[in-house]
């Protein structure tokens, strides 16, 4: 199955730097994803290497994550990649950021029911090296329906066509994986998404954004795919001084893992990713899988 955008939705999207659709997925597709992902989650399945972990805690495992999530669940379930919404979500992003769209990465989020915490405002951005300039798009794709008792998304319309604003830790605290954006927006101008299952939203990678907590009786889940094209050196010099900063359990867990093999385990699957349109694209890929080995090296 294709969806395509009409220019109209795509106009708006550039104008708001948001857009909720809906992707027409059959409630089976649906359930199928929601199972998967779950399955992932109930086995506690990349703890180890830091591909899962809490978002709004300290990640110890001291207390009740508040928000697991799963960084790149395809290398554990890769029949993800096969999926309607991957087919479907892939057309889109080559929509609007044209043939050269690479798929980045993909997330599963799981707000656990009553205790799911809310979602800081941030721009996705603000994590990436301030050196380039990104071209990115996050589809969200809601599990079940969401509404604002357990925590859709809301955007800042237009905020994606200023600058990364100032971001710090939640609660200061720079264990906290989670980035809060705290100057620079007003949160009153943001606008709620509710969605019905198999709604998605799309939004830009300096789009501020944000969450409510679920408060529901039930699990909020979400799955969202990132397309991007090849990052280019920035035209204007920028300081992202939190990221300096950010020191979490989840990429200690990480490194340590790179530094046992892992780091083999990791090159193997990026080579998905890879994209040899032209020479950049082939350098840029070249240097980050060098910047993770250096990495690992220096830690040793
Ligand atoms: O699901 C959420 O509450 C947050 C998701 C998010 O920040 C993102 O997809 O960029």
């Amino acid at each position: 199955m294709t969806i395509c955008l009409d220019q109209a939705m795509i106009q708006r999207f550039r104008e708001d730097g948001f857009l909720c659709f809906d992707t027409g997925l059959s409630a089976p597709e649906i359930a199928t994803l929601r199972a998967t992902l779950s399955t992932l989650h109930t086995d506690n399945v990349g703890f180890k290497e830091g591909a899962l972990f809490d978002a709004m805690g300290v990640d110890d495992g001291s207390a009740p994550a508040r928000f697991p999530q799963i960084l790149h669940p395809r290398s554990f379930a890769p029949q993800l990649i096969g999926s309607p919404f991957y087919r479907i979500a892939r057309g889109i992003a080559e929509q609007i950021l044209g043939k050269d769209v690479r798929f980045k990465a993909d997330i599963s989020l799981l707000k656990p029911a009553q205790i799911g915490g809310p979602t800081p405002w941030h721009q996705d951005e603000a994590f990436q090296d301030p050196a380039f300039d990104y071209q990115e798009i996050s589809f969200w794709l809601a599990l079940q329906p969401v509404d604002t008792s357990n925590g859709c998304m809301a955007y800042v319309p237009g905020s994606h066509k200023g600058p990364v604003l100032p971001h710090g830790f939640p609660g200061g605290d720079s264990r906290i994986h989670a980035l809060e954006c705290i100057d620079g927006f007003d949160p009153l101008d943001a606008v709620s998404c509710p969605l019905p299952a198999g709604g998605c939203v799309i939004h830009n990678g300096k789009t501020v954004h944000g969450a409510g907590p679920n408060a529901s009786g039930g699990d909020r889940m979400a799955y969202v795919l990132i397309f991007d094209t090849v990052p280019v050196p920035a035209k204007t010099e920028r300081h992202f001084p939190w990221r300096a900063h950010h020191k979490t359990a989840r990429a200690q867990r990480e490194l340590e893992w790179r530094r046992h093999g892992g780091i083999l385990v990791h090159l193997w699957r990026q080579r998905t990713r890879v994209r040899i349109t032209n020479i950049r694209t082939l350098l840029f890929d070249m240097r980050r899988a060098l910047r993770a080995v250096r990495r690992v090296v220096s830690a040793g």
